[in-house]
């Protein structure tokens, strides 16, 4: 057992974070309710943590790109070959589990009954993506042209006018037919059918999935150099250390950034009818990443790792929380780290790789949302889908869920993938827009969640060749011919 003031020593972040989210929603209540403020002033509040939030962003690049690169050098190639291998499989696994229970619970709790579907406004405007072009950018980015580009590029959407022709292919998705919608009739329109061709990605920031790309080559051929490499390795070693020393430093400002997320947040939401119109559908999604994260994903630790899961997601607590509140699971990767290796003593060779390729190719709580969402807007057109289409969802759902970027909301983007594939109308999604930052919120804990779960499972199964590179390394020193 532990006395109380150990206990508090050894929290007092997780505590004081807690603490802030409570104290964020009080006192956003109390503006809302009392403050006589006005909007620029409720805008105002949420700047620090606007602050907190670029200070994590702000230190994702360099800890990508230490942490890959000492990762894979560390590992000799041919185990981390392996390991990878065995990150890649359980990413796999758990989502398209958790893609199939999202169509089990959607499937049987039908949110989206038709009756319900002149209830909900639509809200916002439709990302516009088509399926190939989601594809094609996903292979894009894993080789970005420019690597410094790749850091620090906001990527947008950009479309760019192909040609017009007349009578182009009437086949072609509608997303990739622009009507221009002037005055003209609609005659007119058709035959001035613009084609668009999609470049670019749809979230801002870093394009990590290049980066990852990047640094994996390059870690794994630095770390065969052997002597002349050595600097290198060393380099970024230095740097590694460097980085998760600032992330401690950030640390120590993010209650405080999250207490005024929070308020921010709950000041600035203003149609609460809306989640009355949607409810079934949210708890269709919170009950399904429930289940995934309070049951499956524990017990194929459990099975695997032979070790209590609960205990080791609550060394994941500071990591869930932070997800809870931005909403993104690369800037949650500084917490995700110091979580799993210090409160979890997961081996740093494992975290090293499987945390960041996780943050950006696992996402279990995207998967899930995807499946569940496009079903619902299927059952709000009143479209009974066949067995094809619903095994169409769930690729295309898992390969949504891959695609999308660890930003925020960055699924409600990629949800025009899984739309689209099955013929739904992609506009649709603005049906759900607005109870998205919610979910997104949740959906990104349940990300986190599957990704630290993974290094538990990828380290208990790469045992033997960490212990064998463990004497490897001890040889060496002893004998360093
Ligand atoms: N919010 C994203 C994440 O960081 C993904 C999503 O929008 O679903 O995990």
């Amino acid at each position: 057992g532990y006395s109380c003031p150990a206990f508090l020593k050894k929290n007092w972040l997780l505590l004081s974070t807690v603490a802030a989210v409570i104290m964020g929603i009080g006192v956003g209540m109390l503006v809302r309710e009392y403050g006589k403020m006005s909007n620029l002033g409720k805008s105002y509040f949420s700047f620090p943590g606007e602050v907190l939030m670029r200070m994590l962003k702000l230190i994702i690049l360099p800890l990508i790109i230490s942490s890959m690169i000492t990762g894979v050098a560390a590992l000799d190639s041919s185990v981390s070959g392996k390991i990878g291998l065995r990150a890649l499989i359980y990413y796999f696994c758990t989502t398209i589990i958790a893609v199939i229970l999202g169509i089990v619970l959607v499937v049987a709790i039908k949110p989206g009954m038709p009756q319900k579907a002149n209830e909900i406004d639509r809200v916002g405007s439709t990302p516009e993506v088509s399926t190939v072009d989601a594809m094609l950018d996903l292979i894009r980015n894993m080789f970005p042209e420019n690597l410094v580009q790749a850091c620090f590029q906001q990527y947008k959407t950009k479309r760019e006018k192909v040609e017009a022709t007349a009578g182009v292919d009437k086949n072609s998705s509608a997303l990739t037919q622009q009507p221009v919608t002037t005055a003209t009739t609609t005659e007119a329109s058709k035959n001035k059918t613009q084609e668009y061709k999609l470049v670019g990605m749809y979230s801002n920031g870093i394009n990590v999935l290049g980066l990852i790309v990047f640094c994996l080559v390059f870690g794994m051929v630095i770390g065969k150099m052997g002597e002349k490499g050595q600097v290198l390795v060393d380099f970024f070693n230095a740097l590694n250390e460097a980085t998760m020393r600032i992330v401690e430093i950030i640390m120590w400002y993010m209650p405080i950034g999250i207490m005024f997320l929070v308020a921010g947040k709950i000041i600035e939401v203003r149609d609460w009818e809306i989640f009355r119109k949607l409810g079934l559908y949210m708890a269709t999604v919170l009950s399904g990443l429930a289940i995934h994260s309070i049951v499956i994903l524990p017990l194929i630790y459990f099975i695997i790792v032979r070790k209590n899961p609960f205990r080791f997601a609550m060394g994941m607590a500071q990591a869930l929380l932070t997800a809870l509140m931005i909403s993104s699971s690369s800037a949650t990767l500084p917490v995700t780290f110091r979580c799993a290796e210090e409160k979890n003593f997961i081996d740093k060779r494992i975290t090293r790789f499987v945390l960041p390729v996780g943050a950006t190719i696992n996402m279990d709580g995207t998967a899930l949302y995807e499946a569940v969402a496009a079903i619902f807007i299927a059952q709000l057109n009143d479209l009974q889908l066949n067995i094809g289409q619903i095994v169409t969802i769930s690729v295309a759902a898992t390969a949504a869920s891959i695609g999308a970027a660890g930003v925020p909301q960055a699924g409600l983007v990629t949800m025009v993938i899984v739309l689209t594939a099955v013929g739904l109308p992609a506009e649709d999604v603005t049906l759900i827009i607005a109870v998205d930052w919610l979910l997104d919120r949740f959906r990104t804990m349940v990300n986190v969640l599957g990704d630290a779960f993974g290094t538990g499972v990828v380290e208990k199964l790469s045992k033997k060749e960490l212990e064998q590179m463990d004497i490897t390394s001890e040889v060496n020193i002893v004998n360093p011919f």
